[in-house]
């Protein structure tokens, strides 16, 4: 049958008509096509759209990620990776470290670090400087993408300081940008259940919106497939999309699959590889404002982050290194991709490899 009958017969061909004119979506239209039985055609309509911005360009990112511990005062109940202080398994890293996390890669071109870690309640903003200078003093080039709204907050908290502040200081160490994380699901009902401690999704949206007035980018996230419904997604993106408008400084959205593993979340059947694909093309044509979407083959699985490259994803993040926070969830993707894996993942597909930094600038020297 012919596309244009086809969406058709599935009603959307109004949906289609907007995708084309760049016309933005509405909530109930984003239902509609959570509603659509076809979820090729969902497909299609979000590969249009990143076409129109990306061609077949994929850009990766030569970057190591750096969990600097996994103590944390929160206790998000999806969350496998955070430990309590004494318990087994829990860690921090001193300084010294964090510097030979970072010089055991000095052969490799990196362009991004990506630091996170948890809450933790007895490391000083001098712990975060100090880690900041070292790496920059290492570094000086890399595009350092570190901390998430939810570590600002409890770095301002832990020494009675505002965020501002603590962005203003972090960034007078090094920090260039910050990660997406601690999102979640806005929606406050779900949010109760899954990450009661954690700050609230407007709080989240103020701190990136804050870190957007003070010229720093961020990225931001969604988690799903766990206790949320089609309608939370939804909701979780017209708030993206409405910060955006409000302070533009997102650079690149996030679709987290929930991983089910070793955590207090029970009983939680993962989503088909369908439905993680169908939400995350709905993630494209919601996110009209939002230049990229990351396919995260760390969560995806590295098949499924080459499907997704064709439901509305335009990059493939990078080669990691070492990835605890999905891997401790059950992720089974490998902990590292090097730059000739992940440019054959993407010539692969029959797209064209762009190697670019943390800020999503195009970086010579892929091929
Ligand atoms: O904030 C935690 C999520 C996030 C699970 O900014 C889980 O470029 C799935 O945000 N299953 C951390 N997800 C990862 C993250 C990220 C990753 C790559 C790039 C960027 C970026 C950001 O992972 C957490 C939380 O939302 N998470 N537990 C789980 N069981
Ligand atoms: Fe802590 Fe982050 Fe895990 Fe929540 S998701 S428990 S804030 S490490």
């Amino acid at each position: 049958m012919p596309l244009h009958q086809a969406l058709r017969q599935h009603n959307l061909s109004t949906i289609a008509d907007k995708v084309r004119a760049g016309e933005r979506l509405t909530l109930d239209e984003g239902q509609a096509l959570f509603d659509c039985p076809d979820p090729v055609l969902v497909g299609a309509l979000a590969h249009a759209a990143r076409t129109e911005r990306h061609g077949l360009g994929t850009s990766y990112v030569l970057n190591q990620q750096i969990n600097y511990t996994n103590i944390c005062v929160n206790q998000c109940r999806f969350c496998s990776y955070y430990r309590k202080q004494g318990q087994e398994q829990a860690f921090e890293l001193s300084l010294e470290e964090i510097k030979e996390k970072i010089m055991a890669q000095s052969d490799m071109p990196l362009t991004e670090i990506h630091i996170v870690g948890g809450c933790h309640p007895g490391l000083g903003l001098d712990y975060y400087e100090a880690a900041l200078s070292t790496i920059r003093a290492l570094r000086p080039d890399v595009i350092l993408k570190c901390f998430t709204p939810v570590e600002i907050e409890h770095f301002a908290n832990l020494e009675g300081i505002s965020p501002r502040e603590v962005l203003l200081r972090l960034r007078q160490s090094g920090l260039d940008m910050m990660a997406g994380g601690g999102a979640e699901i806005f929606a406050p009902d779900v949010r109760r259940r899954i990450c009661p401690e954690k700050i609230s999704g407007q709080r989240w949206l103020e701190i990136s919106g804050l870190a957007h007035s003070l010229g720093l980018k961020t990225n931001c996230t969604m988690l799903f497939g766990h206790l949320e419904t089609v309608r939370d997604r939804l909701e979780h993106l017209e708030l993206l999309r409405t910060q955006q408008d409000q302070t533009g400084g997102f650079v690149c959205f996030i679709p987290l699959p929930f991983q089910t593993k070793n955590n207090q979340l029970t009983g939680i059947t993962s989503l088909t590889g369908i439905e993680e694909l169908k939400t995350i093309a709905v993630c494209r044509l919601m996110l009209d404002n939002i230049p990229n979407i990351k396919s995260y083959w760390v969560m995806l699985g590295l098949k499924q982050a080459q499907a997704a490259l064709f439901f509305g994803a335009n990059d493939l993040d990078g080669t990691v290194v070492e990835e605890k926070i999905g891997h401790m969830a059950g992720a089974d993707s490998p902990q590292v991709l090097t730059r000739k894996e992940l440019e054959d993942m993407i010539r692969g597909c029959g797209l064209i490899p762009q190697e670019r930094n943390g800020l999503f600038s195009p970086v010579q020297g892929g091929q």
